[in-house]
Order: C-alpha cells, then structure tokens, then sequence
C-alpha cells in the first residue's frame, strides 16, 4: 500500500474558523476526512499533519524520507520565502505536489513567488479544498507511472 502525507503550514489549522470570506467555510478537519475518503479509494494509506512551526515542518519531511512514498504540501506562508522548507523538500527523494487554497498568482505580489516550487512535480492553485485531492489524484498518478 502506498504512502502519503498530507502537509500543512502554518495558520491553515484556522481554516473555516476565521475569515471564512478569504478561505471559505470548510475546516481542516473536513478537508482531512474527504482526503481519508478518497486516500481509500486509492488504495493510499494517508498520513495528514499541520503546523504552525518551520523545524517541525522540516523534521517531518525528513522522517518522511524512506518512510512515505510522496507528499502532498500546502506550506502556507512559508511557500514565498522558506528556503530551509525547499531545501528540506528536495533534500528527500520523495516525490511532492504543493497545493494552495487560492490562486497565490492573482494575490499580493508576494505570494506570487514560491520558493518550493521549484523541487516539486507540480503545484495547484486557487481550487479551494478540492485542491488536496487534486493533489493527492495527481501523486497517485506519478507514482503510478
Ligand atoms: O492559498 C493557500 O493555500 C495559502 O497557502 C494559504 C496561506 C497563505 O499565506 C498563502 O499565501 C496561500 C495562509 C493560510 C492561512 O489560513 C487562514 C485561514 C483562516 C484564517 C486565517 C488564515
């Protein structure tokens, strides 16, 4: 059975509890057990984490080496200047898909730029909630070719 973890950065432990105008009304906790849903479907045995702190962050995508077959990762604001997180991310031979709730292209200038992006397979941006399993369909895929 294949393995993956879903990664979440800081702040996205609010989702659907604070500013629900920004990022919609749906929890991480809801975002998690669709993902466990369709993680079953795959036949993928899911791991789902969130933090709001950068060495945690980096400790996991460490452990996942050997230990997962792909990750999923949404690094929250870390994505446009964490270069310990890229460094991290490519520093594993994992394959990962970074994913973002909004459409980080059309926000401030600042989040246009992803500093991860660059060592991931792909990135997908601004399909809210339905991003994660998006992400997961297109790991699934990867690891399957
Ligand atoms: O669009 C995304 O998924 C982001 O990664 C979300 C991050 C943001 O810094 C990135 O630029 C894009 C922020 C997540 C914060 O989530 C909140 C949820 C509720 C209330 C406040 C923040």
């Amino acid at each position: 059975m294949k393995k993956v973890l879903i990664m979440n950065g800081p702040n996205l432990n609010m989702l659907g509890i604070r500013e629900p105008g920004v990022y919609g009304t749906v929890t991480l906790q809801m975002i998690k057990q669709n993902l466990q849903v369709k993680a079953a479907e795959l036949g993928i045995d899911l791991t789902f984490m969130q933090s709001n702190h950068e060495g945690v962050i980096i400790d996991t995508i460490h452990a996942a080496h050997a230990a997962m077959d792909g990750i999923v990762i949404n690094p929250g604001a870390f994505t446009h200047y964490s270069y310990a997180i890229r460094d991290a991310l490519s520093s594993v031979d994992v394959p990962v898909v970074e994913v973002h709730l909004s459409n980080i292209h059309k926000r401030e200038e600042f989040r246009h730029t992803s500093v991860t992006a660059p060592v991931v397979i792909g990135q997908i941006a601004g399909f809210g909630p339905y991003g994660y399993e998006l992400g997961l369909l297109a790991l699934n895929q990867h690891l399957n070719s």
